[in-house]
């Protein structure tokens, strides 16, 4: 299997995953200002997408979207709990955040990054992205992680949104229980692990 990341993009939310379930994969790098691996590659002949994350599967077929990668690791090793049985309420609430952090909160992230962005724009993306945060802020109330106790494939992903925060530099001083969130999931061995091998720490 060969994952296909770019440092501290979204792609960091599988190659957590992977560092949490044990599951040996290649990393192959993108470059994502001229879309070229850093073997040299036309990344756009891999995935036509041309975005990370992407897996190849030892089978050769291509796998992308978080969402869903994500999902397809867990599914590696049902035992490790990174995803709960399917069929079961706890699967459909994991599906739940899946959805809600892919499409609520990541692509809320996207056009702050962009530095076409106005003041303007720029402030209408924060009041929602602070209004998703309002809601996360009370879910994580009485819960270490998005479904109670135990992390999941949903908090490597909304560890990996919220790390963004960071480079932004966005007050989340009106958030504590976010912040305090961050941290813990920062604590974790895999994600120091993926975190050092993107470069992202020391
Ligand atoms: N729908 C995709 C979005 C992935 C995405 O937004 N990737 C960003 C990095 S976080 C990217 O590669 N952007 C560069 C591009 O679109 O060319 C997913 O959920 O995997």
């Amino acid at each position: 299997m060969k994952l296909y990341f770019t440092p501290g993009a979204c792609s960091l939310a599988p190659h957590i995953a992977l560092r949490e379930l044990g599951i040996s994969c290649e990393l192959q790098k993108v470059d994502l200002a001229t879309h070229r691996t850093d073997t040299g590659e036309d990344y756009y002949t891999i995935n036509p997408k041309g975005y990370v994350p992407a897996i190849t599967l030892d089978n050769g077929e291509l796998l992308t979207e978080v969402a869903v990668i994500l999902q397809y690791l867990a599914d590696q090793k049902p035992a490790s709990g990174l995803s709960p049985r399917s069929g079961t309420m706890d699967h459909y609430r994991l599906i739940e955040w899946l959805n809600f952090i892919t499409s609520e909160i990541h692509k809320q992230f996207g056009p702050m990054f962009n530095p076409k962005i106005t003041p303007e724009w720029k402030q209408n993306q924060m009041n929602a992205l602070g209004r998703r945060f309002d809601y996360l802020s009370t879910h994580l109330n009485n819960r270490n992680f998005l479904l109670g106790d135990s992390f999941t494939i949903a908090d490597a992903y909304l560890f990996t949104v919220l790390s963004w925060s960071g480079y932004l530099n966005m007050d989340l001083g009106k958030w504590p229980r976010i912040k305090d969130y961050i941290a813990r999931v920062a604590a974790r061995p895999a994600v120091k692990e993926a975190m050092r091998e993107e470069g992202l720490i020391k």
